[in-house]
């Protein structure tokens, strides 16, 4: 039998944390230790189940509005980033700010401000009611518009001599954002492009794995959960490419039937999503059938971001 012909697992390189995560989580982890629990945290720190059960054991208070969180509280900011009206309510609540937004979620903040006031329209290409979204367009009071589809940018009916620029959210399919932005810059020929994409270093290389992975199996599982914008791109790239494709985040929803007849099985996980549960998912794929496990070559990520200076001192 060919290696190609055994049945295996094959492991997408790269997948899992991403350096945003990964500081988000230790940012928590760091404010517990330091101060003891409670610890609110503002919205999931990151989208994924298992990450937010964990700290919840250890004394993390997961809110969704700052109301909730007792006067002169500790709370944490998630790695979605959040709008300016909430810094400004945090500030009034009195409460100790540690701020978990991703480095590469604030540079397209600091675009927004930027362009915004040197006159432009900003056109933010994104997803409506993700908390990463709500945070870009609410660093601005006025002049940023929601682009979700190319639809909207067909209805876009702004002026002839209007300056336009764009920014997109970071976890965005790097093929449909590109159409989306080739439809706005055939409309705004001099539109004002981010001098790099938006859409971060993790979402691309994840997304780049799963392109070389999918023609080698014949079942994508994806590691991540439902709010996880960057986990459900995954899974719809997969399809996309013709592999049929699910997402779990816990190994219990693995259902047998799926893997019928499939001899190659890909696997890969969110940015928000651990490595010990994609190994947990691994393990029980295995008991539905005897397989090999092979990981494939691909970007070994070094980034890593440090924590805030208020959590270092
Ligand atoms: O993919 P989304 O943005 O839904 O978030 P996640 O699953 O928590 O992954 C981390 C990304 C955080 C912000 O870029
Ligand atoms: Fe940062 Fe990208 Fe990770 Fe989001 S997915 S936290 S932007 S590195």
């Amino acid at each position: 039998m060919s290696q190609t012909d055994q049945p295996e697992i094959l492991l997408a390189q790269p997948r899992g944390f991403c350096a945003g995560v990964d500081r988000a989580i230790n940012i928590v982890n760091e404010a517990l230790s330091r101060f003891g629990k409670p610890i609110y945290v503002r919205h999931e720190i990151v989208h994924n189940k298992y990450v937010v059960d964990e700290l919840r054991t250890k004394g993390a208070v997961f809110v969704e509005e700052l109301a909730e969180v007792p006067r002169g509280g500790i709370v944490v900011f998630s790695a979605h980033g959040v709008s300016q009206e909430v810094r400004r309510d945090a500030e009034a609540r009195g409460l100790q700010v540690y701020d978990a937004t991703c480095p590469l979620v604030t540079k397209v903040h600091l675009e927004v401000v930027k362009m915004c006031k040197e006159g432009f329209t900003v056109l933010m290409i994104g997803h409506a009611g993700h908390p990463e979204v709500e945070g870009t367009m609410g660093q601005v009071g006025e002049g940023i518009i929601l682009i979700e589809d190319l639809e909207d940018v067909a209805k876009l009916n702004l002026p002839a001599d209007e300056k336009v620029a764009f920014v997109t959210q970071t976890t965005l399919s790097v093929d449909e954002t590109k159409e989306i932005v080739d439809a706005l810059t055939k409309k705004f020929p001099d539109i004002s492009k981010p001098r790099k994409q938006d859409i971060c270093y993790a979402t691309q290389n994840r997304q780049d794995a799963v392109k070389f992975m999918a023609p080698q199996v014949d079942l994508v599982i994806v590691v991540g959960s439902k709010a996880s914008s960057n986990s459900n791109r995954l899974r719809e790239l997969s399809e996309k490419l013709g592999v049929p494709s699910y997402m779990v985040d816990a190994p219990e929803q693995l259902e047998e039937k799926w893997f019928e007849g499939k001899k190659r099985i890909g696997l890969t996980a969110g940015a928000s999503a651990p490595e010990s549960l994609a190994q947990s998912i691994v393990a029980r794929i295995q008991e539905f059938g005897p397989r090999q496990i092979r990981s494939l070559p691909g970007i070994v990520e070094d980034v890593t971001f440090s924590l805030p200076k208020n959590l270092t001192n």
